[in-house]
């Protein structure tokens, strides 16, 4: 099997203790990470080839965020070295009726302020059979997301499956300007992942469908929104997380495949949500994962689903478990199929 790589930001997470706020912490708890990072280090977990790439300054800081990804059997041979700051996201943990709460300071930081000259894609790409990437890097600035292009560009010129995770973030740029930037990048995209707040917000496609007394959206309203995702932009695969959201810690989890002509539901898990950053990346690794293993789409969506589960239950970004301990949740064994 090929190598995955994936690029983006990895940054550093500062969090108070506990739940503690802000205005009250008095010492933070410092992690990494960051979409594509947190992907790259989940399917090394899974005992995939996955590389991650981006770029990080040369002094301490930077080697620690390349030492914690190498630690987890992630290959940080291409992150390319240079720039001036590791970008910063502090993050309040939510409870009860209090949700989280994130601010980034990421202004200036090394990979947002790459030249494409940074990176050689063909030296890059070398043995690769997937790339991932998600709309939090082409958020990072005009350079980044032409960097971005030129990645899809030469992932499609030597036959790599691209995905993409379209991770809207509000406080990156404007709908309008996710929409256009992310409309161009689609061209070269062949597995869509999103949910479907991603795909109102960038794309303007609503779920139709919904149960007007819940609010729930329905199964077909889902399928609905894979299906125009995949009419508009071609893809081959378009993959969908469905939360329910019970409360800020509690969630009834499911998600749904769409391969071009049929809907794939997993059955749904009651979550308690100790740490949700980074559960939709745990999702689009498990359904990397279940797509490069050939899994048949039923599988891959249960898999994707367990996965994703799995990392509501543990503090941090990074999805630390095992194929088998998912496989396990799945109901499947440990050859690769769920049952
Ligand atoms: O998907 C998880 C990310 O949201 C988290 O790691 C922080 O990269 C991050 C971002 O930009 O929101």
């Amino acid at each position: 099997m090929g190598k995955i790589v994936t690029f983006g930001e990895i940054m550093l997470r500062l969090e108070p203790e506990g739940y503690f706020r802000f205005l009250q912490a008095a010492t933070y708890g410092a992690t990494y990470g960051g979409g594509e990072a947190n992907v790259a280090v989940s399917l090394a977990n899974f005992g995939l080839d996955a590389a991650f790439v981006t770029k990080l300054p040369k002094h301490e800081i930077g080697q620690a965020g390349i030492n914690k990804l190498r630690e987890f059997g992630v290959d940080v041979s291409k992150i390319v070295r240079g720039g001036n700051r590791v970008g910063i996201y502090f993050l309040e943990k939510g409870a009860s009726q209090r949700a989280s709460k994130v601010i980034y300071d990421r202004a200036g930081s090394a990979i947002a302020a790459a030249e494409p000259g940074d990176f050689d894609w063909n030296a890059i790409f070398e043995g690769t059979e997937w790339f991932h990437f998600t709309g939090i890097t082409p958020a990072l600035g005009d350079t980044v997301a032409a960097i971005c292009m030129d990645a899809c560009k030469a992932a499609k010129a030597r036959g790599i499956t691209v995905s993409c995770d379209l991770n809207y973030r509000k406080n990156l740029w404007t709908r309008e300007k996710a929409g256009t930037v992310m409309a161009g990048l689609m061209e070269y995209v062949d597995v869509c992942i999103a949910n479907e707040e991603d795909a109102a917000d960038v794309f303007g496609i609503h779920a139709g469908g919904s149960d007007v007394t819940s609010g729930k959206i329905s199964h077909e309203g889902y399928a609905e929104v894979a299906r125009q995702l995949a009419e508009r932009f071609g893809f081959k695969q378009v993959a969908i997380t469905l939360r329910e959201s019970l409360s800020a810690n509690d969630n009834n989890w499911a998600g749904m495949l769409y391969d071009g002509k049929d809907c794939f539901f997993s059955k749904k898990y009651a979550v308690h949500i100790v740490d949700r950053v980074g559960g939709g990346d745990s999702f689009g690794a498990g359904l990397i994962y279940g797509s490069l293993r050939k899994m048949a789409p039923q599988d891959c969506i249960e898999f994707a689903v367990a996965a994703s589960c799995l990392k509501h239950s543990i503090e941090g970004d990074f999805n630390m478990v095992s194929a088998e301990e998912v496989l396990k949740l799945a109901g499947g064994d440990a050859s690769g199929r769920v049952q």
